[in-house]
């Protein structure tokens, strides 16, 4: 099956010639976005020069694995503002606390065109890394924003039209993680004891090359979907830790694996966070769907184990809703199909208890202050506006449009500081020829924290609604309802699906913050 499929060629010619779409590298006459840095008075706390270039960094036991990386330096703040992950591809850990100013000079150094989206902050529409922003090899975009979010885990990554899927899985992807007085008050496991997890999916050839897609049209469809479950970068990842608690950061920064996430000794997981910072109070459920893009927070308390014991984060069996039938991917159409299908169950990780720690920190009780949207203010409470998710002519579509770099329907336009409720409808087109066609779809909105106010057609116990989110997962059959409020920046911002591969298929939308004197 894998020979089927392409290597990701990450020195060569770029990940466009991948892509059914024929989309070409744009390696012309560049553009610089911004007058020189400094020049429109903007005083950061931070500034870091980051860069995606190509790099090779051993991954399985062998030969290295070629990869694209984002390289950060800090040329002003303090150090500890970027940290990098130990021989992982992922990118430096940024760390910002709410109320700084941060600048980012990011240069393209690899072959295509690109550009980085702040996924989960709050930044201006020209910051937000919208792909009409994309910049060729060899230039540099300057991003200048403060940071306004709460404390939480945030991340970042490429977001070129129809080209994000091959540059997150070549290894561009880094987190973003927000601290402020808040969070600091709470009293949570801090330093050694606050671990970021990052989970990925990958395939590779005998040669410990990443392979990708072939192109064809029925693995886009679905979703990349790699054989090895990594953790930080790490294939078969074992997490040492004390007899005490842990702060246990996860994002799925898989390209359309969708992870049902529970401890394999049966305990309940406690969740503190989701994508947005912490919640108000912790929760338990037996398990949490995780989507891609989205995070979760855990409090994992390892106080009651044997030295030398332990446990192992699993991701449970359940139904995938893959196109093409079969759970293993056999019957999908020449796809090639997948050895670990969307829906298997794996070990994650290993937890491994290895020394004696005699702290006993308590799980806080209140963790922060969520303020809650009142249904009432949504300026179109009775009549929200309604998104389906569904397949025309063999597409991925919103409402039955693609994407469109500039384009914004009627339904598209809101005001700015408004609060809407948005509805998002993932009821599919019935089944077709190729069995099933309702597949899940996490849709992630840029630049807004939203609300979940409802959701119907549910029939699990996997989310976690509590908090504040930027990216909602819907399985097959499901809807959501959520508040948003467009506060603060006008300016054209994206909604899309976070199944990487249906978003580069055009499963994304413009929505666009006007301000208007008639807002209500
Ligand atoms: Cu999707």
């Amino acid at each position: 099956m894998i020979n089927r499929r392409q290597f990701l060629q990450i020195t060569g010619a770029g990940a466009a010639g991948l892509l059914t779409g024929s989309m070409t590298s744009l390696i012309s006459a560049g553009r610089a976005n911004a007058a020189e840095p400094g020049s429109s008075g903007f005083a950061p706390d931070l500034d870091i020069d980051l860069k995606a270039a190509a790099d090779t960094i051993p991954i399985l036991p062998g030969d290295p694995t070629g990869v694209w990386r984002f390289q950060g330096r800090m040329t002003k703040g303090d150090r500890a503002s970027l940290v990098d992950i130990e021989r992982s591809y992922l990118g430096p850990i940024i760390r910002a606390r709410r109320g700084q100013k941060v600048r980012i000079r990011f240069t393209n150094e690899i072959a295509d065109q690109t550009i980085v989206h702040w996924h989960g902050l709050h930044v201006p529409a020209d910051m937000d890394g919208h792909p009409r922003l994309v910049i060729p090899r060899g230039e540099t975009y300057v991003y200048e924003f403060e940071v306004r979010n709460r404390a939480g885990t945030y991340w970042y990554h490429p977001h070129p039209h129809g080209l994000t899927g091959p540059q997150v899985y070549g290894g561009l992807a880094g987190l973003f993680l927000v601290s402020d007085d808040e969070e600091e008050a709470a009293g949570l496991p801090s330093g050694e004891h606050d671990i970021p997890l990052v989970l990925q999916d990958r395939a590779f050839d005998r040669h410990n090359q990443l392979v990708y897609q072939s192109g064809h049209h029925m693995e886009q469809m679905n979703g990349f979907l790699g054989d090895w479950i990594l953790v930080n970068g790490h294939p078969d990842f074992s997490l040492p830790v004390a007899t005490r608690a842990y702060r246990l950061r996860l994002l799925n920064g898989s390209n359309a694996r969708i992870y049902k996430l529970a401890w394999k000794d049966g305990n309940p997981l406690t969740v503190i966070g989701t994508d947005g910072g912490l919640l108000e109070k912790p929760v338990q459920r037996p398990y949490v769907m995780l989507g891609p893009g989205e995070r979760l927070e855990l409090w994992a308390d390892f106080s009651s184990y044997e030295v030398g014991s332990g446990t192992e984060l699993v991701s449970l069996p359940f139904d995938g809703g893959m196109l093409g039938g079969g759970r293993m991917g056999r019957g999908m159409m020449g796809g090639g199909g997948y050895v670990l299908a969307n829906g298997a169950g794996f070990p994650v990780f290993k937890v491994k208890v290895n020394r004696h720690e005699s702290e006993t920190s308590t799980l806080p009780q209140r963790l922060s202050t969520i303020q809650r949207y009142d249904p009432a203010d949504a300026i179109n409470r009775e009549n929200p506006k309604r998104f389906h998710l569904v397949m025309r002519h063999m597409a991925w579509t919103i409402n039955g449009r693609t994407f469109q770099m500039e384009q914004v329907a009627s339904d598209e336009r809101v005001a700015l500081n408004s609060l809407e409720v948005w509805e998002f409808i993932n009821e599919g087109g019935g089944r077709g020829m190729m069995g099933g066609m309702d597949m899940p779809h996490p849709i992630h909105l840029h630049g807004m924290q939203f609300q979940v106010l409802q959701r119907r057609g549910v029939s699990h116990q996997g989310y976690v609604d509590e908090g504040w989110k930027d990216t909602v997962l819907l399985m097959p059959g499901e809807r959501v309802r959520l508040l948003v409020r467009f506060g603060d920046y006008p300016g054209l911002y994206l909604y899309h699906c976070h199944n990487l591969e249906h978003e580069d298929l055009g499963m994304m939308r413009n929505f666009l913050v006007e301000e208007t004197t008639s807002a209500a």
